[in-house]
């Protein structure tokens, strides 16, 4: 057992711009998060993971960074970010920053510079390309849809940009560029901060020559876990990451769990440990995200089960089944009507029983759902707009597009955080940025710190079993009955110690036999999100509409 302190430790993901606002302009800002420490603090998380607060011009919400050493002027100001810091650290807290450098904003200096002549010294911070027969380089497409090469007018060229027009990659192969992150990196550390998530990290090394897609889809073979990504991760880790008792997350699209093992093996020598896709991509066609397809639990245990089974004793795990770019996972994997309450703690009850590090995204812990808005003016998110004007393009219909962006939209995550049942939900008292989900008279944070059967407590609890009991953060996974199609089980199994969690994912009621080769003498109910009868045969269980349950077994 290597134990680890970001292991032990649940994360909460913090969305600025949609958490608190503290001076009524309706964007979420660095003193808002500092008033809400307490609740934090309450919850019992471990550390922050903070998206990011840098300066930007917000093209795609400060993933798009202008100055990596700057704060944005809508958030505050850099002593606010050390009045946030240092508020966490009292509180026993850490802070893990988002470091986004696959690309910067065109309007970062070394940007403004490099398109100024094919000599200028920042030229080759960037991937500059000149026009094949009078069209982009290559067929590379943009996660953001389109080509992801924009013609430049003012030397003739074009530059590469994976994401928006707003985001130019950045030129890992130049070693410059990789001494300014490294450099950046440090002058963070310095300040005090706990670690890195790193966002598409596994897309930084792009193939020489940047051929086109072998198959004519554009797609990312030539750059995802490109040819020198584990020499480029070796490297930073060298000069930077081994000289602090940090965490590391790294972002990584389309990974194995082979892939994952080499980035965050227990050899150490790159990071603690990555996102992998694979489970959001559960519901998605062949075309991509937007083609919404259902999903089935038995391909849902396949995938985690894999994860868990190939990682165990080579790469440690992060767990998540939402963040600020997937839909809300109680109206993905849940029930966001009348079973809101008991499907919201199942899903929480997975999320803190695997082995992981749990990951919960801002409002999780209270439940919070999808959102529909009527029209598309109401959305705000770069991905859903382009989306949408391209599908519009190909001849989609409108309730077609908008069906998509309600199951699977970036904005259902980034309404703002509900505090309360006033005004914009004690979010803003001016108009907010994005519009407040209509459900949250219900749905808020004040309603679920008063009722003791509130998600919020139940989470909390979940937290604390986590400090409690070494099997729920070491313990070895195992699956058991792995066909059944609505009843996920498995144990979890430290020394002579077993955790057996039970999880019924559906509103109908499921009959559950316990396997005969799980023996224990002593059973301990953990948690669970119903009263558990007394006169019951443990042997066949009754589970009710998303029933969960954890027993220790020993
Ligand atoms: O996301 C990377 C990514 O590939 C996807 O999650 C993407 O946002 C999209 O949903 C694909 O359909 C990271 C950040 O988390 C995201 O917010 C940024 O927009 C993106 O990188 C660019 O920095
Ligand atoms: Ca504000």
């Amino acid at each position: 057992m290597d134990k680890k302190w970001w292991k032990e430790s649940v994360v909460y993901q913090i969305y600025p711009r949609s958490f608190m606002d503290s001076n009524g302009d309706g964007i979420g800002d660095l003193q808002g998060i500092i008033s809400k420490l307490d609740y934090l603090k309450t919850l019992g998380v471990d550390v922050v993971w903070l998206c990011p607060v840098y300066e930007s011009p917000n093209d795609d919400n400060g993933y798009d960074i202008s100055n990596y050493r700057g704060i944005m002027h809508e958030f505050g100001t850099m002593a606010d970010w050390e009045e946030l810091l240092a508020g966490l650290h009292e509180r026993g807290m850490k802070l893990i920053m988002d470091l986004v450098v696959n690309h910067s904003s065109d309007e970062h200096a070394w940007f403004v510079e490099s398109r100024k002549s094919k000599d200028n010294e920042y030229r080759d911070y960037y991937i500059w390309r000149p026009g094949k027969d009078g069209k982009e380089p290559n067929d590379w497409g943009s996660f953001f849809s389109g080509p992801a090469w924009k013609y430049d007018e003012q030397t003739g060229e074009y530059y590469l940009h994976l994401f928006s027009t707003k985001q130019p990659d950045l030129n890992w192969e130049n070693p410059k560029v990789r001494q300014e992150v490294y450099d950046m990196m440090t002058w963070w550390l310095d300040k005090g901060i706990d670690g890195f998530r790193m966002d598409v990290i596994n897309v930084i090394s792009k193939v020489p020559g940047l051929p086109d897609s072998s198959d004519g889809s554009g797609c990312g073979e030539h750059y995802i876990n490109g040819p020198r990504v584990h020499e480029f991760l070796q490297e930073m880790n060298r000069e930077v990451l081994s000289k602090y008792d940090i965490m590391t997350v790294g972002e990584t699209v389309d990974v194995t769990p082979e892939d994952a093992a080499l980035f965050a093996g227990s050899d150490g020598n790159e990071l603690n440990m990555v996102f992998q896709f694979e489970l959001m991509g559960i519901d998605s066609g062949p075309t991509g995200k937007w083609e919404v397809t259902p999903w089935k639990l038995t391909k849902f245990k396949e995938i985690v089960s894999k994860w868990q089974t190939e990682l165990q004793g080579k790469a440690w795990n992060s767990i998540y089944l939402n963040n600020h770019d997937q839909p809300r996972q109680l109206s993905r994997f849940g029930h966001d009507g009348e079973h809101h309450n008991v499907s919201a703690k199942m899903l929480g009850t997975l999320l803190h029983t695997l082995q992981g590090t749990p990951y919960i995204y801002q409002g999780e812990e209270i439940g919070m759902t999808n959102v529909r808005f009527k029209t598309i003016e109401e959305y705000k998110d770069i991905e859903t707009l382009n989306m949408y004007k391209d599908y519009q393009k190909r001849g989609h219909d409108d309730s077609e597009i908008m069906e998509s962006i309600y199951t699977k939209g970036r904005d259902n995550a980034r309404t703002p955080m509900q505090w309360n049942g006033e005004v914009q939900a004690g979010f803003t008292t001016g108009t907010p940025w994005l519009a407040v989900n209509p459900n949250y008279k219900e749905i808020n944070a004040e309603n679920a710190l008063k009722n003791p059967n509130s998600v919020f407590h139940y989470y909390k609890k979940l937290i604390e079993l986590r400090k409690k009991h070494d099997v729920i953060v070491y313990g070895d996974y195992a699956i058991i009955n792995e066909s059944n199609e609505q009843i996920y089980a498995y144990t979890r199994t430290l020394g002579d110690v077993q955790l057996l969690v039970i999880l019924n994912f559906y509103e109908q009621p499921a009959e559950f036999k316990l396997d005969e080769q799980i023996r224990f003498q002593n059973k301990e109910l953990l948690i669970a999100n119903y009263d558990v009868p007394v006169e019951e045969d443990f042997h066949q269980i009754s589970l009710r509409p998303y029933e969960a349950r954890v027993y220790k077994l020993q």
